[in-house]
């Protein structure tokens, strides 16, 4: 199956439904309305999900097929969902076949790439955020200081070995339902620059108040250690000058999608606030 991100998405799982935006604001959160918190979250799992995968022995809990897709949910016990696959046949085995990358010489028969950890934190049983995998990137550290070998140009072996594959790491891209109506409103995803090729920042954009229309955005410096600026608003979504947006066919996602499907495997497994990693 093509990548979810990287590839063509299979028009099987893009609902239909017009991308729309609202003015560039700095909307806040409407008080009193029951939320989760986006940014919060993103930095309580970050050190989770920007590792190497959870080191555990790793089961599918459970397989559901909607229309061609089957969503597996993987976890490490009976109890602890943390990783969904999506895939375009039966999978299995996801020790072995949950990919970071194509090996050279291709996917091994069942891998993949099309998976991500998954999280309910209002415990209804239903997925409200989802890191899924990009791919592994050279990103810049967020502590670094000094010069860094320009990817886009040669570099020598020595840059290579010493800070190109130290600081070659998995990159996934997050999507929150914080009001829990099953539709994303906030996404954050990394973005290349690309002068030097490095990944250098975050973009994080949301619909604040919940109308389904994104109207905040802005890009970050590392792991939004800085603030860089607003992100521009055009046709097909949100962008930041002079970087590329990785994984996210764009910035914010077609409505519908992942996380319904994801959900409608949830409702098939009949799982619980009980069935997923607990934080
Ligand atoms: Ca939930
Ligand atoms: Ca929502
Ligand atoms: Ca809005």
């Amino acid at each position: 199956m093509t990548n979810f991100v990287t590839g063509s998405i299979p028009s099987k799982f893009l609902l239909a439904g017009a991308l729309v935006f609202g003015p560039l604001c700095h909307a806040q959160p409407v008080e009193g309305q029951p939320i989760g918190d986006f940014r919060a979250f993103f930095q309580s799992i970050h050190p989770i999900t920007a590792g190497p995968i959870v080191d555990a022995d790793l089961d599918v809990h459970c397989r559901a097929r909607i229309d061609d897709a089957h969503v597996s949910f993987i976890g490490t016990d009976p109890d602890e969902i943390l990783i969904v696959a999506l895939t375009g046949r039966r999978f299995s085995n996801p020790e072995k076949n949950l990919l970071f990358r194509v090996p050279p010489g291709g996917p091994p028969r069942g891998g993949t790439r099309d998976w991500g950890y998954i999280f309910d934190r209002n415990y209804d049983g239903r997925v409200d955020y989802l890191v899924f995998l990009d791919g592994v990137n050279a990103v810049v550290p967020d502590d670094w200081e000094g010069e860094l070998p320009n990817l886009t140009q040669r570099f020598t072996g020595r840059e290579l070995r010493e800070i190109v594959l130290p600081n070659s790491r998995p990159v996934f891209w997050h999507m929150g339902d914080d009001n829990f109506d099953g539709e994303h409103d906030a996404v954050a995803a990394s973005f290349r620059n690309l002068d030097n090729g490095w990944m250098d920042g975050w973009i994080n954009a949301r619909d604040t108040d919940f109308d389904g229309r994104y109207e905040f955005c802005m890009a970050f410096e590392r792991t939004f250690v800085a603030m860089m600026g607003l992100c521009e608003g055009t046709a097909d979504g949100y962008e930041v000058p002079g970087r590329r947006i990785s994984g996210l066919m764009k910035v914010p996602p077609d409505p519908g999608g992942l996380l319904p499907l994801i959900n409608e495997g949830a409702a098939e497994c009949e799982l619980t606030g009980e069935s997923f990693f607990a934080r």
